[in-house]
């Protein structure tokens, strides 16, 4: 049985993950802030599907809880087949000389950092199997720089090079790398970015059909169940309904 580690699985693409390994029998590392939501979810995956769960809420920008929280896993689940780099946000919009320094610091902190406290936890334990799996979830926005995008597009473009660099220097250990970047997608990705402001939150997915958390957890889930010898390095997927961050059309 093989054992997916998901950060940011309380919510969004990461509890869609969460349920699409569940139904096909993975054992299950469930990251994320919020207790409550990990505690039920996790329950929910084992009354439903008679899932192997374990809950480890800590904060990824918070190194040390990352460090602990990974040694002290029980030597059952100190294996890990499959990361998915998931957590992550962006806060607020505005023009970057306008930029809030407490939003610059929650994305770098989140999306950067954050991703590379739990990666350096988890790949040495790869190395030493020889195989694994990691799936960065980047963005668009780190393929094009787009309007008051600013620091969150810098974040992603961070997560494009690190997945490259990744796969590099991974490379004799026999571990797949792949970077998932996805366009708009509804989930509470908008929620956060507006701080709570429901009503622009739900404009940000008017006029069109956006993706779903489900589109990018059958993704994740088709590019961990390629042959060992095939790595989808890079996967952009956006709506039908868009072309790029500049390009939509709304009906
Ligand atoms: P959601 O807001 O729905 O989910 C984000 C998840 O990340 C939550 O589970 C949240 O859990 C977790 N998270 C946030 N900060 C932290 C932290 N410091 N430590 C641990 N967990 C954290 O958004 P999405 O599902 O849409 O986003 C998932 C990823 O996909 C992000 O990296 C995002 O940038 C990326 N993305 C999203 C797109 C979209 O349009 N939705 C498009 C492209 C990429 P909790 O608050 O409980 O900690
Ligand atoms: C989330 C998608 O285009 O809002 O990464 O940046 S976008």
């Amino acid at each position: 049985m093989k054992t997916i580690f998901i950060t940011g699985a309380t919510a969004g693409f990461g509890k869609a993950i969460a349920y699409t390994f569940a139904q096909h029998a993975w054992r299950l590392i469930l990251n994320g802030r919020r207790q409550d939501r990990l505690e039920a979810l996790a329950t929910e995956l084992r009354n439903d599907y008679g899932a192997d769960v374990l809950t480890l809420p800590f904060d990824v920008r918070d190194r040390e809880a990352v460090v602990q929280a990974i040694r002290n896993l029980p030597h059952e689940w100190k294996w890990v087949d499959l990361l998915v780099n998931n957590a992550g946000l962006a806060s607020g919009l505005s023009t970057i000389q306008e930029g809030d320094f407490a939003d610059w610091d929650v994305m770098l902190d989140t999306n950067v950092k954050g991703l590379l406290n739990v990666f350096r936890c988890i790949a040495p334990t790869m190395v030493e199997r020889g195989q694994g799996h990691i799936i960065n979830i980047g963005s668009i926005a780190g393929k094009q720089t787009y309007l008051r995008g600013n620091v969150y597009c810098a974040t992603k473009a961070a997560v494009n090079a690190l997945s490259e660099a990744m796969r590099i220097d991974l490379l004799p250990h026999g571990i797949r790398v792949t970077q998932i970047c996805p366009g708009a997608a509804e989930t509470e990705f908008s929620l956060v970015r507006f701080k709570g402001d429901a009503e622009r939150a739900k404009q940000a997915y008017a006029g069109y059909k956006p993706l779903t958390a489900q589109d990018i957890a059958d993704i994740v889930y088709f590019a961990a169940t390629r042959p060992g010898h095939v790595v989808l390095n890079d996967i952009v997927v956006t709506p039908l309904a868009q072309a790029s961050p500049y390009y939509m059309h709304k009906g």
